[in-house]
């Protein structure tokens, strides 16, 4: 009730019992660490957004091209989209680019599409991360009522060689569960598995031996949760981007939404060899819904007010763990309706006081 107040603008912004109903969930403080007040500095947006936008002529993607993830095999950058189109249904396209900026090939047809009731009106946020030689995407199963997380799987001489025939389900990753803002982790810890997923409002983490659907039920711990009051991040928030290896810890890109629905993007870093630990949470956002394709105020628009992401990449090929200086490419959708790309230092995301503390020389210190 007081989250509808709030969104009618009839309760002054500063509203105390609604930090109290957050603390009836969940005492915050056992869950995150006090939060800091060091930001993160904004994402930089690339002048030459949007950088796809939907095809008419094409019918499974005329409307809309959003929520791309992201990944890169060699020197090619892949950009795996999420395309709505004449009839309503979400699928996924495939659009492909030698710099991470410029897409040059898109393909003519779906590369994954729905085949089954629980994904009848859509496969959609793909997400994307490389295990062995073999090629994980988690992606939302939507049947019109019910989002939920699933499991796909592909090898990577599949992938490249375009083979979509050869994509492998792995089914729902908890059935009958309302979730969604699934990434995985590119590296095993001891042997352990370790996705991020969003049951709402909240971000959780799991670990498990095997990486197949269903996913055992036990064993999730909430991350972090939303901030109280009606803070950027106080209605809900989720995992964006595939988790990004630097020097610092693991970065998310994450999203966070407000008591007005509006979407914008956040910062978290997660110990290297304890994710379930989360080191940073930005105060701020560092992206946030402004310009015509973000506020979605023209006819061809979808959603408006949302920036989106599920796929991020190091601007420079090769480099298995992220330096300050190493600048990353985020690409997200703006208002549901276009892809777009923004660009950030790594050093300019963590705060310097972040990176330092975690150094090897502070930590044996
Ligand atoms: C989320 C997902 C995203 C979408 C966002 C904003 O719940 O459905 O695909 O971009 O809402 O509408």
């Amino acid at each position: 009730m007081v989250i509808e107040l709030i969104q009618e603008d009839t309760v002054p912004a500063n509203v105390s019992i609604l930090d109290d109903i957050h603390g009836m969930v969940h005492d915050r403080r056992s869950i995150e660490p006090a939060k800091n007040h060091l930001p993160s500095e904004e994402l930089q947006r690339y002048t030459g957004n949007p950088v796809l936008r939907p095809i008419p002529e094409h019918p499974w993607e005329s409307k809309y091209v959003l929520n791309a993830g992201s990944i890169r095999l060699g020197r090619k950058v892949y950009l795996l989209y999420r395309a709505y189109g004449d009839d309503s249904i979400s699928r996924i396209g495939l659009a492909t680019s030698n710099d991470g900026f410029s897409f040059n090939e898109r393909l003519e047809n779906p590369i994954f599409e729905p085949v089954c009731e629980t994904e009848k009106r859509g496969c959609e946020d793909p997400r994307l991360a490389l295990l062995g030689d073999q090629i994980y995407m988690t992606y939302t199963a939507y049947d019109g009522v019910v989002a939920q997380v699933a499991l796909a799987s592909i090898s990577m001489e599949d992938f490249i060689a375009y083979r979509w025939n050869s994509w492998q389900r792995l089914g729902l990753f908890l059935p009958g569960q309302m979730d969604k803002d699934a990434v995985i982790f590119p590296e095993a810890f001891n042997g352990m598995i370790g996705i991020i997923h969003r049951i709402e409002p909240h971000i959780w983490i799991t670990f498990s031996s095997d990486l197949r659907c269903p996913w055992p039920s036990k064993c999730h711990k909430i991350l972090a949760i939303p901030s109280e009051g009606t803070e950027w991040d106080s209605k809900k928030i989720g995992a964006g981007a595939q988790p990004i290896k630097t020097k610092y810890g693991w970065l998310l890109i994450t999203h966070g939404v407000d008591h007005h629905n509006v979407y914008l993007l956040g910062v978290m870093v997660l110990d290297l060899d304890n994710p379930s630990k989360l080191i940073y949470r930005s105060p701020n956002f560092v992206l946030e819904p402004t310009t015509e394709w973000e506020l979605g105020n023209n006819n061809e628009s979808w959603v408006p007010n949302v920036v989106f992401t599920c796929g991020a990449l190091p601007t420079e090929n090769g480099k298995n763990i992220l330096e300050s200086d190493d600048e990353l490419i985020v690409y997200y959708g703006g208002a549901d309706t276009v892809m777009n790309i923004a660009t950030a230092k790594i050093g300019d995301l963590i705060p310097y006081e972040i990176r330092d503390s975690a150094s090897p020389f502070f930590a044996a210190a």
